[in-house]
């Protein structure tokens, strides 16, 4: 019983650090986020999301983006972003900015890495993977659909 689940666990260890090309060619992910804070003094966060993403061709490019939802400390962006790897280019990883909009300068909720790889295996069993946002709350990226 406990050799199974050393086995299993040691199987998850191993793939995660393997670096073998991933059956999965294309994704699509959009985002929603709970509990964020500390945007404005009296009202609620307008966050919005930038992307960038991290290739063997390119350290960082802008990816996508969404509309900010406006005094929504639950925003669900109703944006859906599709990425496809090509044996000339493979995706690494996402740099995600997570910002609230302002009339001056927007300020920056939070910034995370999310490599592909985690991404895709996290959402083998859960449609959406959790990120924490370092008390500014959580980003959620959800697998749409895949191939
Ligand atoms: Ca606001
Ligand atoms: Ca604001």
């Amino acid at each position: 019983m406990f050799q199974n689940i050393y086995a299993i666990l040691a199987l998850g260890i191993f793939c995660q650090l393997s670096t073998s090309t991933l059956a999965v060619q294309n994704i699509t992910i959009s985002f929603f986020a709970a509990d964020l804070n500390g945007c404005d003094d009296l009202s609620k966060c307008d966050a919005f999301v930038e992307l960038l993403c991290v290739t063997s061709l390119s350290d960082g490019r802008d990816c996508g983006k969404t509309k900010y939802i406006q005094d929504d400390n639950y925003p669900v962006w109703p944006e859906e972003f599709t990425f496809s790897n090509t044996t000339g280019e493979v995706l690494r990883r996402w740099q995600i900015k997570v910002l609230d909009d302002d009339v001056a300068f927007n300020d920056v909720i939070a910034t995370v890495v999310l490599p592909f790889e985690e991404f895709v295996k996290a959402t083998e069993t859960q449609r959406n993977h959790k990120i924490d946002l370092g008390g500014r709350g959580s980003l959620y990226v959800t697998r749409v659909n895949s191939s």
